[in-house]
């Protein structure tokens, strides 16, 4: 079988290119570790920068998310035994939406496969990737109902399989260089089947360690507790969660926390890495593939779409009408709002932890950079704008 284009992996960057090349008529397959059902639930991100929205819209995929995501207009700093609130909205005229991964997975899968009847093989094992530096590359899978080999040659292929796929790895490392980035700190996911305790994000930053608050839905919220990189999560049984949650996310003049069933509880090391290019031969990574970044900004999603946008239209110009400067300029292109992300998130990390961080320098100079977030109107909206991401029109 051939395609012009073979996807790997069905997360965000991968369908939403699956999308933008079935709206174009460009022939591709999509092929799929997981099942369907597993992807539909798999709980993950939620908050979805508002130029990222618009490029969902702008090629029909936001149908749902704009029906039924909240918008979110301001977060909220506690410490120090206070509350401070960030109108981030209010100083950009930008604001966030607030929509569950496994529902935009769910209606890109529903776009992709059933509406726009393109291929999508899940279940896939084994899946191996071959001569990427020639002009007829091609990929290679276990099918799981023969068990057979399947070989599918092609024009391109797109490494849209994640931080723990193969495409990566099948890049030579003479050719690419890998920054990464250690936090040398754990979070502990939790969700919990509890309606949000606030009407906006809060982040909790105690000498006792991290804790953040994000609404999911009226239904479920997700908390995040700082804990030692590697920590088992059978460590933290629900009383002890839920007494560091009330402890670090406490602040005066504020009811205690809505309590609930916890339904996910891992284990996170904040690590982050970055592939420069993102392109060998034919292969083009895009999303966390090429860049993880840790849950510490909210960005990861956001860059998914970013370069799905970018790598559908520069494919579609190519194999349309043979245009070739998107492809070219793919890999710049994407890494400029990464790094852009990146340095964002490490500012971050400094302000959520420094305080833990046992160091009292440390603790003094992240306690001096958040008041000035609520003394300084312009550091309070240069942290909006990074917050909300960089304007683009894609
Ligand atoms: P994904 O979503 O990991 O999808 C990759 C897909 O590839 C499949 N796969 C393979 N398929 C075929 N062959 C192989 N060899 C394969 N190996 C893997 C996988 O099964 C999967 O279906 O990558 P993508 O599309 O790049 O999307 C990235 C986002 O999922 C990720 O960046 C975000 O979830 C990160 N993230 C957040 N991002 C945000 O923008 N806002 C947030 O609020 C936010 N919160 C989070 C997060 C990530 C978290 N975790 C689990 C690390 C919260 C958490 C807890």
């Amino acid at each position: 079988q051939r395609f012009p284009v073979v996807v790997v992996g069905a997360g965000p960057a991968g369908l939403t290119l699956g999308n933008i090349l079935r709206a174009a008529s460009v022939d591709c397959v999509v092929l799929e570790v997981e099942s369907r059902e597993f992807i539909e639930q798999r709980p993950r991100a939620g908050v979805l920068e508002e130029w990222a929205v618009r490029g969902l819209e702008r090629r029909g995929l936001a149908g749902n998310l704009l029906e039924r995501a909240q918008v979110h207009t301001q977060c909220e700093f506690r410490f120090g035994g206070q509350r401070h609130r960030l109108p981030y909205a209010e100083l950009t005229g930008q604001h966030h939406f607030v929509y569950p991964q496994p529902l935009l997975v769910t209606d890109l899968v529903r776009e992709y496969a059933d509406i726009r009847a393109g291929d999508i093989r899940f279940g896939v094992r084994d899946v191996q990737l071959h001569d990427l530096d020639t002009d007829r590359p091609s990929v290679s899978y276990t099918c799981p109902e023969t068990g057979r080999r399947q070989v599918l040659h092609c024009d391109f292929v797109a490494g849209c399989d994640g931080a723990r796929g193969v495409a990566r790895t099948t890049l030579p490392p003479e050719r690419v260089r890998i920054a990464r980035h250690d936090y040398g700190i754990g979070w502990l996911a939790l969700l919990a089947e509890a309606p949000p305790s606030s009407d906006c994000v809060v982040f909790g930053i105690h000498p006792r360690g991290f804790a953040g608050h994000m609404a999911r839905s009226p239904q479920v919220t997700r908390y995040y507790l700082q804990c030692p990189p590697g920590d088992d999560p059978e460590n933290w049984p629900e009383d002890r969660v839920w007494a560091e949650l009330q402890e670090r996310l406490g602040a005066a003049d504020t009811p205690p926390l809505t309590e609930g069933r916890l339904i996910e509880k891992r284990v996170l090391d904040m690590h982050n890495h970055v592939v420069e290019p993102m392109a060998y031969g034919r292969l083009f990574l895009a999303g966390d593939a090429a860049h993880l970044t840790a849950p510490i900004a909210a960005k990861g999603m956001n860059l998914a779409l970013h370069d799905a946008f970018l790598l559908g239209d520069a494919l579609v110009a190519y194999l349309t009408e043979g245009d070739a400067s998107g492809l070219h300029g793919y890999s710049a292109d994407s890494l400029g709002r990464v790094w852009d992300y990146q340095e964002f998130s490490q500012w971050l990390s400094e302000v959520y932890h420094g305080t833990a961080s046992g160091d009292p320098y440390r603790a003094g100079t992240t306690l001096a950079r958040l008041r000035r977030l609520f003394t300084s109107p312009s550091a309070a909206t240069a942290f909006a704008e990074q917050y909300l991401g960089m304007e683009a029109t894609v």
